[in-house]
């Protein structure tokens, strides 16, 4: 995601324990190279009765799975036919010695323009699970995304039984208007930026919001069998929590690492955090049909998108059954209520690497780290809709984001990768208070 940036300092770190890691792996490292092609071009799309011109890869929404190996090489030929600039970033993808083909504007190359294209080369080590690809400029991820299935190198066993099928559940978020100006604005007047009219999973809003019934993910299952959901959350600013009528999922994978398997009714995914879910289908041709439903978790003061989103999982008829499957009851899962943080704690708190961690022990630096929401004065000639008339603002250690002036690709391109990033960001706040308590009154 590209809301939160690293500081430097942080990066630099990163990059060493990043060229630690590939001299581990380097020597087993032996995959194929993938070849895609994505055309950046318009479509139109309707959900709720709203159509809208949006931006698409391949015409499609969302956008085409990506499948690799561990250890494999992919390139991906971006090629941009429409008026934006566009780029797009692998999420997840650790980008060992290639951190240019990341695809944060600016920050590790100059946007795709119109007309141009970009050739994005790397290769995924030391990650199996699912991960995805967004765009990362402005708000074009909002209709720009799509799944990274990382399958384990070849011979490899998942370290759990094979699925029968596996299944990308991604969910995003609908406006019905433009999203570009919706950031646009919310960039000029520091305020909140509107927020979505529905949530959606796999590009679908579901039956309960007004004039999408026909918009509804349909998951067919057959009985008795084991389904691997890879969950994507793809929604621009929501917590999102998930579940299914009537099962428990079994959690195996988290960010592209095993995790201890756990049982579970509901989940809860952040935007940009993906996760492997085992689905167990009942045993016998089920005499109902299931709702999977989302819908947000929200603490924060600000206005949110409180709808709920849904799709249906469906046993396959079974051909001697008396039932119609449009006859069968319709049951719908329970979820925590919008602001239950005891439930997001405590399934937060049942992750566990599945493997020992590999990491360092000895500690060099201590860094102290704050991240906040706080606002800025609005500058003069302004009209600001922040709280009390200011603007808001995101930071670490009550620095806020600047984009660099010089991008890794063209740092890298022109031989000058040593002098992109300082390494002076602050390791303690510049300004202390109670970060637990009371906000100060700045304004
Ligand atoms: C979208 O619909 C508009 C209005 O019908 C049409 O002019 C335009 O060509 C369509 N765009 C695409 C990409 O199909
Ligand atoms: C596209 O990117 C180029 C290079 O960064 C920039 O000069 C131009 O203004 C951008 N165009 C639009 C429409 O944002
Ligand atoms: C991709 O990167 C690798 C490693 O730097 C390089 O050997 C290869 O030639 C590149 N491939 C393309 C098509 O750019
Ligand atoms: C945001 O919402 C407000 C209030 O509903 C509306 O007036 C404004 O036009 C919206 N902005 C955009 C860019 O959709
Ligand atoms: C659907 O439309 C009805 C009538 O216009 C309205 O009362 C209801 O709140 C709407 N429901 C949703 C989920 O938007
Ligand atoms: C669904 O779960 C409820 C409560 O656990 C149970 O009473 C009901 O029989 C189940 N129905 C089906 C169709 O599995
Ligand atoms: C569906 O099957 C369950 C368990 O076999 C039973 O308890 C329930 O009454 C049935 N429901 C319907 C609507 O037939
Ligand atoms: C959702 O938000 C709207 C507008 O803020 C509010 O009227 C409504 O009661 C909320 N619904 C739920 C289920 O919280
Ligand atoms: C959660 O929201 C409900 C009503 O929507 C409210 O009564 C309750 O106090 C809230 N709980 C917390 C911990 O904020
Ligand atoms: C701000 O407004 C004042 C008075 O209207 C004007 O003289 C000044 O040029 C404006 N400054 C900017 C930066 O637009
Ligand atoms: C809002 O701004 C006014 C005037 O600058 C100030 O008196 C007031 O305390 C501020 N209120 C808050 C909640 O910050
Ligand atoms: C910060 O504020 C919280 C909540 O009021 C309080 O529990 C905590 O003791 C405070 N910490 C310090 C260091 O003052
Ligand atoms: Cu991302």
């Amino acid at each position: 995601m590209g809301r939160f940036v690293l500081p430097p300092s942080t990066l630099i770190t990163a990059l060493f324990l990043a060229l630690n890691m590939f001299s581990l792996v380097h020597a087993q490292q032996s995959g194929i190279t993938r070849h895609y092609t994505f055309n950046i071009m318009l479509q139109n799309v309707t959900r709720l009765c709203h159509t809208k011109t949006m931006v698409t890869v391949n015409g499609r929404f969302p956008g085409p799975k990506i499948i690799t190996r561990e250890g494999d090489r992919v390139l991906i030929k971006v090629v941009n036919h429409i008026s934006n600039n566009i780029s797009i970033h692998w999420h997840g993808v650790r980008q060992l010695r290639s951190g240019w083909a990341d695809g944060p504007a600016y920050v590790t190359q100059c946007p795709i323009q119109t007309g141009q294209s970009y050739v994005y080369n790397f290769t995924v080590v030391g990650q199996t699970g699912t991960l995805w690809w967004h765009a990362h400029i402005s708000w074009l991820r909002s209709t720009v995304y799509g799944p990274i299935v990382v399958l384990p190198k070849l011979g490899v066993p998942y370290p759990f039984k094979k699925p029968y099928k596996e299944v990308p559940i991604i969910f995003g978020e609908w406006f019905n208007g433009d999203t570009e100006a919706v950031i646009r604005q919310a960039l000029q007047t520091g305020g909140g930026p509107n927020v979505s009219d529905a949530y959606t999973i796999n590009g679908f809003p579901g039956p309960l919001y007004n004039c999408s019934t026909r918009d509804t993910y349909k998951l067919k299952v057959k009985p008795g069998e084991i389904y691997m959901l890879r969950i994507i959350n793809a929604a621009l600013n929501d917590e999102l929590f998930f579940s299914i009528a009537n099962h428990t999922v079994k959690v195996v994978e988290a960010d592209a690492v095993y995790v201890k398997p756990f049982d579970t009714d509901v989940i809860l995914i952040a935007p940009g955090q993906t996760t492997n879910v085992l689905l167990e289908t009942h045993s016998s041709y089920s005499n109902a049909t299931f709702l999977m439903e989302a819908r947000p978790y929200a603490t924060g003061l600000g206005t949110f998108d409180n709808t709920t989103t849904a799709a249906i999982l469906e046993y396959d008829h079974h051909p001697n059954s008396r039932y119609h499957i449009k006859q069968l009851p319709l049951l719908r899962p329970e979820l925590p209520s919008l602001n239950d943080t005891a439930y997001a704690t405590s399934f937060v708190s049942k992750f566990r690497s599945l493997n020992k961690p590999q990491v360092p022990v000895h500690v060099d630096n201590r860094f102290f780290f704050t991240i906040g929401l706080g606002t800025i004065p609005c500058p003069k000639n302004h009209t600001c809709q922040g709280p009390n008339g200011t603007k808001f603002a995101a930071s670490v250690n009550n620095v806020s984001f600047a984009l660099p002036t010089t991008a890794l690709l063209q740092a890298h391109f022109f031989g000058k990768s040593d002098r992109v990033y300082a390494s002076d960001f602050p390791i303690n706040p510049l300004h202390w208070f109670n970060y637990t308590g009371t906000p100060p009154n700045n304004t």
